[in-house]
């Protein structure tokens, strides 16, 4: 038949990606690109084979024990899946997909950036700038911490975490990692191998957590493993907040044991805990790692690719998660 399989998409994504969409499926959109919650999930998807999601919607256990039975793909526009049940999904025979790879290099990138902006207290620059209060340099004036020599450890050695190794190395830092498996001589270029990632951490005059959100690494970074740091450590996060305990960072920078952090994503986004913003020396975005129109655009396509396989062409997507 002519009849095109319906998908929800639960926001607006980049043009190119929304034509695709809607060019291939009958797409039920969001009206007011709001988050939905599960009420309004479960409404929106009634009469719908495909789903395409992004982090942060609530494709949990109780939302999908509400999707229709003609549900059959979960498409998540994004690498990390922690939002989505993926037990419950295949236990109602519903395929989840991500989008690996095509967002590596944009997230490494935002990484460094957190690194050297928190390293170099960019935030109280751009601050004192634009609030008209630079009257003239003085060789004393935001002093940060150098970055070339030091050590960069690095929690999570996938596929981003090695971009950032790359990256780093090209600043000339020493890189350290701890990884749920070692990786190959070519793929460590010279990383050094923690197999427990507690003992790395002395080695961290920089750390960057690039885990994915799972039971084992939710707060992991707390106040305990924060003091193995070595004192004026710097701590990057562009995996998710949770994998850091708020409380304990946040104190850590406030009383002088880590020099600073830089920060892409947080527990609880949008909302963010109110300690942050009282760190003049923290260097914060709001979740844009992967916020360039090439990657928006590719992960799009990937969520495309994985929708149009299945719907379209009865074959298994490309790229479903582990
Ligand atoms: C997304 C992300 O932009 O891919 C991920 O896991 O965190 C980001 O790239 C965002 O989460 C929307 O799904």
């Amino acid at each position: 038949s002519d009849r095109k399989p319906r998908v929800l998409a639960t926001r607006l994504f980049p043009p190119a990606v929304q034509a695709r969409l809607q060019a291939n499926f009958d797409a039920v959109l969001n009206p007011d690109d709001v988050v939905y919650d599960a009420d309004r999930l479960a409404q929106a998807i009634a009469g719908c084979e495909g789903l395409m999601c992004a982090a942060g919607d609530p494709v949990n256990a109780a939302a999908i024990a509400r999707f229709p039975d003609s549900l059959r793909i979960i498409a998540t526009f994004s690498v990390g899946y922690e939002h989505v049940d993926v037990a419950a999904a295949t236990k109602r025979g519903i395929v989840v997909t991500n989008t690996p790879d095509v967002l590596t290099d944009a997230t490494a990138d935002v990484a460094l950036l957190c690194l050297l902006g928190a390293a170099r207290r960019a935030q109280e620059g751009i601050d004192m700038l634009r609030g008209r209060r630079w009257i003239g340099w003085a060789p004393t004036q935001l002093m940060g911490t150098h970055v070339t020599g030091k050590r960069l450890g690095i929690l999570g050695m996938g596929r981003i975490g090695q971009a950032v190794a790359d990256r780093a190395r090209a600043f000339g830092m020493t890189i350290h990692y701890s990884n749920r498996k070692r990786l190959s001589p070519e793929e460590e270029k010279g990383a050094i191998f923690h197999a427990d990632p507690e003992a790395m951490l002395p080695h961290c005059d920089f750390l960057s957590l690039n885990c994915p959100l799972t039971a084992e690494t939710r707060k992991w970074l707390n106040q305990a493993r924060i003091a193995r740091l070595p004192d004026g450590a710097v701590v990057v996060n562009t995996a998710r907040g949770p994998v850091v305990d708020d409380d304990a960072l946040i104190a850590a920078v406030r009383s002088g044991k880590l020099a600073s952090v830089g920060l892409d994503v947080f527990d609880g986004e949008p909302k963010l805990h109110p300690g942050y913003l009282d760190l003049p020396n923290a260097f914060l975005l709001p979740h844009m790692g992967s916020a360039t129109l090439e990657t928006r655009n590719a992960m799009g396509f990937r969520a495309l690719d994985n929708l149009e396989a299945l719907l379209l062409r009865g074959e298994t997507p490309p790229h479903r998660v582990a």
